[in-house]
């Protein structure tokens, strides 16, 4: 029987072959592709987090079983994906200069691509210039992730690029990330923050509403 925690547990060890195997198992066993995502993977490199906070793992770990992790989700993705749905608009998202940290933003991507975004994934370490490129070239929404206290403040340099350039009005700016809060959002005057990709994905609609 499909077992959350045995995948959440390939996640922490890095076994990606495993990973791959129990996933596959899960879905034809019928679990939905949500609950393998929120129940197994995501719990997996919460835990790993914690034993990276507690010097219980390292980086080369962390790297291992972020791999593991990707191998999950590349599975998952086609299912989370709804087909033939009409584009709800355009959203540029990328993780922020300095931060090489991408499973979230990646996360956040697929579930706006499955609510019917147009996605424009700008990638890791985007420097400011490119967010704001991206509303240039048509993007309603821009969604920045930090995973680090130190690149946090880049979400804050964009908002003030989009200013400068006339442009802040024209764009909705929706911010994510585990160190990232409501007040911060509140503070650097973004549209938007939310904890996790579902509401992310909410977030996005009640944006361009
Ligand atoms: Co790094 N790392 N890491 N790391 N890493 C953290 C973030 C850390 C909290 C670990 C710890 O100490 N407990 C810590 C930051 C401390 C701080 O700043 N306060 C840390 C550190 C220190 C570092 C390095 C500096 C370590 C070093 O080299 N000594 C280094 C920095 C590199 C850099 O970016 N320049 C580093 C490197 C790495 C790896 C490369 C090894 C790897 C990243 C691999 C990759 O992403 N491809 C890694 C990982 C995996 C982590 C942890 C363990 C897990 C992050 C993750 O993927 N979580 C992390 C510990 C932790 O967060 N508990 C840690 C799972 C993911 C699903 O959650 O990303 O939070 P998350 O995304 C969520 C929400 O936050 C939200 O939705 C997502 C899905 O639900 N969300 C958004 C995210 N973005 C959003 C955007 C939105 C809305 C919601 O709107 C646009």
């Amino acid at each position: 029987m499909a077992d959350m925690l045995a995948i959440a547990k390939a996640v922490e060890g890095g076994r990606k072959k495993v990973v791959d195997q129990l996933v596959k198992e899960a879905l034809n066993e019928g679990v939905k592709a949500e609950t393998i995502l929120n129940e197994g993977l995501v719990v997996g490199m919460t835990n790993l987090g914690e034993m990276f906070k507690n010097g219980e793992v390292y980086v080369p770990e962390v790297l291992v079983a972020a791999r593991a992790m990707k191998a999950g989700t590349d599975i998952l993705k086609p299912l989370l994906l709804s087909e033939n749905v009409q584009s709800l608009g355009k959203v540029a998202i990328g993780t922020v200069q300095g931060d090489l940290h991408d499973i979230g933003k990646n996360l956040v991507g697929m579930m706006l691509e499955g609510n019917g975004f147009e996605v424009i994934d700008l990638g890791v370490d985007v420097a400011p210039e490119k967010f704001v490129e991206a509303v240039k070239n048509g993007a309603q929404v821009i969604g920045m992730s930090a995973l680090l206290t130190t690149t946090m403040p880049m979400m804050k340099a964009v908002i003030e690029m989009l200013m400068a350039e006339g442009l802040r009005d024209q764009v909705k700016v929706m911010i994510g990330g585990a160190p990232i809060t409501q007040e911060y959002a509140d503070q650097i005057g973004a549209d938007g923050y939310s904890t996790d990709a579902a509401s992310a994905a909410e977030l996005a609609q009640k944006l361009i509403a």
